[in-house]
């Protein structure tokens, strides 16, 4: 059996939220010293109810075709195992859906989230090759399935070639301190690159098999569903290059020269450029890049903003290390559920 079982029979009273619970980082807020997302202020994404585990009840299952010797790790074991510490973001797939509607005039379906789905920890956690080795990989294995606890049964394959991968980790700190419920006590997968949907948190089980299982998180949601998609809906796997003022939406500002800050990251690796439009998009200047520029993180860029009363947009674009670009606007391929929204957004701003 599972052991999530544990989960299913806790009362009501055991979850931290009774709806799911989707809240936005809000980028104008985050220290500006630091690349590191507060975890209070990291954005957080959940389908159900948030379940609250009972670390030393709980269990890691590692079982299914693809492995010799089944097992099952408690919360000490897994704690013991030799872990890594990797700095890296995570960025929900739908961030920027809203931008489909207002600067694209097409809808999507989904909340209308902006910038803030998107949030940098340093995690510490265990490679889950590691883990995978210890439980003795066959050699036709081919597919590893993340179940998290929750109502559920939240699950997402992960092909052998990214599970393995040397930052795919079985995650249990998170700046520094246990991973909170709402980031999924006690363990989640973080996989790196991926859009959030693939780091399955309360991890419960991993299922290594031959064969893709199919699941609706790889079927129905998660998938690419449009005119410029191919038939059946491919399911997402790698994020986009993204950039983004921390300003508030709209922004106040008083009138003259100032500084405005913004972050821009990349699923492939570092950030080698940003620029900033104030025509909309038209012409772009160069922005200065700011303090740590970590791979797989994002970087703080900056620029002096000559501000004149009424109203302005600022509009950046980020380019990474590997020549990976955003693409303009008349080239973001729109899907149904307003995944990967890629192209820059003018932010606006009124001056007062
Ligand atoms: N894992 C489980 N078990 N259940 C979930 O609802 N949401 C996913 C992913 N892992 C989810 C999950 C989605 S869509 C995202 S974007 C990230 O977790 C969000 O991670 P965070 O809430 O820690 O920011
Ligand atoms: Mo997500």
């Amino acid at each position: 059996p599972t052991s999530g079982t544990l989960v299913k029979a806790l009362p009501t009273e055991a979850f931290i939220r009774h709806e799911p619970y989707s809240v936005e980082t809000r980028l104008d807020s985050l220290p500006t010293d630091s690349l590191i997302t507060p975890t209070a202020s990291f954005y957080v994404r959940n389908h159900g109810p948030t379940p609250l585990i009972a670390a030393d009840t709980w269990s890691l299952r590692v079982d299914g075709e693809g492995v010799a010797r089944p097992l099952s790790l408690s919360y000490a074991q897994l704690l013991t195992m030799p872990s890594v510490r990797a700095i890296r973001y995570l960025e929900c797939a739908g961030n920027g859906r809203a931008y489909f509607d207002e600067l694209m005039h097409r809808p999507a379906e989904g909340s209308p989230w902006r910038d803030g789905g998107y949030g940098v920890a340093e995690w510490v956690g265990v490679r889950l090759a590691e883990i995978l080795h210890s439980a003795g990989l066959r050699p036709h294995a081919a597919w590893v399935t993340p179940i998290g606890l929750d109502d559920e049964r939240y699950a997402r394959p992960l092909p052998l070639a990214k599970a393995l991968a040397g930052d795919t980790l079985v995650a249990h700190t998170m700046n520094g301190a246990p991973l909170p419920p709402d980031h999924g006590f006690p363990a989640r997968v973080l996989v790196p690159g991926w859009v959030g949907a693939a780091s399955v948190k309360w991890l419960g089980a991993l299922e290594v098999t031959v064969r893709q299982p199919s699941v609706k998180m790889n079927t129905e949601e998660y998938v690419l569903i449009g005119p410029d998609y191919p038939k059946p809906p491919p399911p997402l796997t790698t994020g986009v290059v993204k950039s983004a003022v921390c300003l508030p939406w709209p922004a106040v500002l008083p009138p003259g020269r100032q500084p405005i800050s913004g972050l821009a990251w990349s699923p492939f690796g570092r950030i080698a450029r940003v620029e900033v439009s104030l025509d909309g998009g038209h012409n772009y200047r160069p922005a200065r890049l700011v303090g740590d520029n970590l791979p797989l993180a994002g970087v703080r860029w900056q620029f002096d903003l000559d501000a004149v009363p009424g109203d302005m947009t600022v509009t950046p674009r980020a380019v990474d290390e590997y020549g990976n670009g955003q693409p303009d606007l008349a080239a973001q391929k729109w899907n149904e559920k307003g995944y990967l929204f890629a192209a820059p957004v003018p932010h606006p701003l009124h001056i007062v």
